[in-house]
């Protein structure tokens, strides 16, 4: 009788434990998973709603369940989870699904998640390719036999193709780099299971889903979930090549499998595999500079290689929901933003987006001293506010400087990094000191200015963009360097032979900008090629050099005279647009390679 009682009491505590509203034993059926999308919207009343964002080529609805918990709010970041983009990934609808339910039931018990969804609308797409889904379903949905021919494997949309075949891949459909390659991967021919579709957005999925996004006030993420290999996979997609700012989104990606991890041990893995084009987070991460994850979900690729892949033992959706619920919960702290922050201006209160125009004031990055003379090493100091009333350690602190010119996000391709380092930020906040540089030279435009961007992120906040508006984890400042000031009118060139090869070095001045009357004269002794090898100077003779001759690794100062005009003293200042030049002293081929700055210097 001791035993009955204490059975009984066991099987409450599960219950009682039990994190999520519905079942996670079987695959749903595209009307089970409508059902269990109504009553998360009933249990759930006046937090949970559904909207249709598209219509399928089959007239089916395709639907987003948006969870706001807490009223509208302007400054709420958008997050957003979709499933099924193809027909035979159920695992990756019953993910979202169980995304949504366990946000849902967690909300009015879990005091972070509260705070957490209290700043965000979270949207759940779990079966995006309505047609597809149902027709793996048309057979019964039996498992075996394991062959293409079954519609349980069935990959892609139903739209007739016009030659007898069906269907377009919809993650091949988006714009980015849409068609770009014709292979097994990205098909150009119909019938086949990556067909990319006649044209960009050709298709209702992927067309709904642009459309969608578009709609949204401040995106901060997408999810969009795959199977099967146990992969974590960031943009690009379409290259091997990094992405711009893939710094922030390689952080992200090694958490959310850290996070994964953590839950059963599964040790999801970032190989890309193939490269796909027209894919679904490329064009967020290229459109939106949104962080967008492509999670592919169990089993492994150790386990199974073949179709059998997709139709894994119903025992595996719970666990995987839930090692993903623990990616997903990450991400929906993120987008939170809470945490720790840097100022975009002295007004900002840490809202996200940041609104106002001037953004690159940040007063949580200055120079000490806060003059900038142009080569010399200065104190930057970086202010970390944490604004979490407890220390968060070990977080990762990047500082940038950047051409404002060229790209004003941080990262970026032409951010040249001053420091990273691990610092721990008790609260309110703290400062960190880098040196620094301080760049030579006007930027693109021709003028004395940089901008420093500071990026911070930690395992429990991280940037999902790399705007500086919208995230209050990446800040920026300009900066104005003064003239060089020329101790006896000269100007000094470091001229250095980096291509590994004898070369010649060419200078050109351009005299047209200087102010009327003020002349340069360059010293020529430089020229001599008195530390030559004999093999350079044979070659610099067959070549009739004209300038210096540097061996590889040599570098030699070039001095220029300003001259100002003696009749108008008052004429102190001039743009000195220098490019320097590199010929490799290769027989029959010459190879420019120049490098060109505008120096405003200022003499007594
Ligand atoms: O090929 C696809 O569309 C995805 N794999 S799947 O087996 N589910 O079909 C991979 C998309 C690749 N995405 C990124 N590399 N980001
Ligand atoms: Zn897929």
């Amino acid at each position: 009788m001791k035993k009955f009682i204490l059975t009984i009491q066991l099987i409450n505590a599960v219950i009682l434990l039990q994190a999520q509203t519905l079942g996670y034993s079987s695959f749903r059926t595209p009307a089970q998973m409508n059902t269990a999308l109504n009553t998360l919207v009933s249990t759930y009343t006046g937090k949970a709603s559904l909207q249709t964002i598209g219509t399928s080529f089959e007239s089916r609805p395709i639907q987003a369940l948006k969870i706001e918990a807490s009223a509208p709010g302007p400054l709420k970041g958008d997050v957003v989870f979709i499933g099924l983009h193809h027909a035979r990934e159920w695992l990756s609808a019953e993910a979202c699904l169980y995304t949504a339910d366990r946000l849902l039931h967690r909300y009015a018990t879990d005091a972070a998640l509260q705070q957490d969804m209290n700043n965000l609308r979270i949207w759940v797409i779990p079966a995006l390719n309505q047609d597809g889904y149902a027709y793996t379903w048309s057979a019964g949905g039996s498992s075996t036999p394991v062959s293409a021919s079954n519609p349980r494997y069935w990959r892609k949309n139903r739209k007739p193709n016009g030659d007898g075949s069906f269907g377009v891949d919809p993650n091949r459909n988006y714009s980015y780099q849409w068609g770009i390659v014709n292979n097994v991967y990205n098909s150009a021919n119909p019938p086949d299971d990556t067909y990319y579709g006649p044209s960009a957005f050709s298709e209702s999925e992927s067309k709904a889903v642009r459309d969608f996004l578009a709609g949204l006030a401040n995106l901060k993420c997408v999810i969009t979930h795959h199977t099967f290999s146990e992969l974590y996979l960031k943009p690009w997609s379409y290259t091997n090549a990094n992405a711009p700012g893939y710094q922030t989104l390689a952080s992200v990606q090694q958490r959310n499998i850290s996070r994964i991890q953590a839950v059963n041990g599964h040790a999801y893995t970032t190989s890309i595999w193939y490269n796909a084009v027209g894919e679904c987070t490329d064009y967020i991460w290229n459109q939106h500079r949104a962080a967008a994850f492509t999670p592919e979900l169990r089993p492994s690729n150790l386990v199974t290689g073949g179709l059998d892949g997709f139709a894994p033992a119903p025992s595996e959706i719970l666990p995987t929901c839930e090692e993903n619920f623990a990616a997903n919960r990450a991400i929906v702290h993120d987008a939170a933003r809470t945490g720790l922050w840097i100022k975009d201006h002295p007004s900002d209160g840490g809202e996200e987006p940041f609104t106002a125009n001037v953004f690159w004031e940040s007063p949580d990055i200055w120079t000490v001293p806060a003059t900038l003379n142009q080569g010399a090493t200065v104190q930057l100091h970086v202010r970390v506010n944490n604004n979490t009333g407890s220390a968060k350690n070990n977080a990762t602190l990047e500082v940038y400087y950047t051409d404002p010119r060229i790209m004003l996000e941080f990262p970026n391709p032409n951010a040249i990094l001053i420091g990273s380092r691990s610092i721990n930020v008790p609260p309110p906040g703290k400062d960190e000191v880098f040196n620094w540089t301080v760049p030579t030279g006007t930027n693109s435009w021709g003028e004395l200015h940089w901008c420093v961007g500071a990026v911070v992120k930690h395992d429990d906040d991280m940037p999902l963009t790399t705007i500086i508006k919208r995230s209050s984890n990446v800040s920026c400042r300009n900066f104005h360097t003064e003239p060089m000031s020329l101790t006896g009118g000269l100007l000094t060139f470091v001229a250095e032979n980096f291509v590994g090869m004898a070369a010649e070095v060419k200078l050109r001045i351009n005299e047209q900008i200087l102010p009327r009357g003020v002349r340069i004269e360059v010293d020529e002794s430089w020229m001599r090629n008195d530390s030559l090898s004999a093999g350079s100077q044979r070659k610099a003779r067959l070549l009739n050099v004209a300038g210096g001759v540097l061996e590889p690794g040599q570098k030699r100062y070039i001095k220029i005279r300003v001259l100002g005009r003696p009749e108008d003293p008052t004429i102190k200042e001039a743009d000195i647009a220098v490019t320097g030049e590199l010929l490799p002293l290769v027989a029959g081929k010459r190879e420019v390679m120049d490098n060109g700055f505008t120096y405003r210097v200022k003499w007594e």
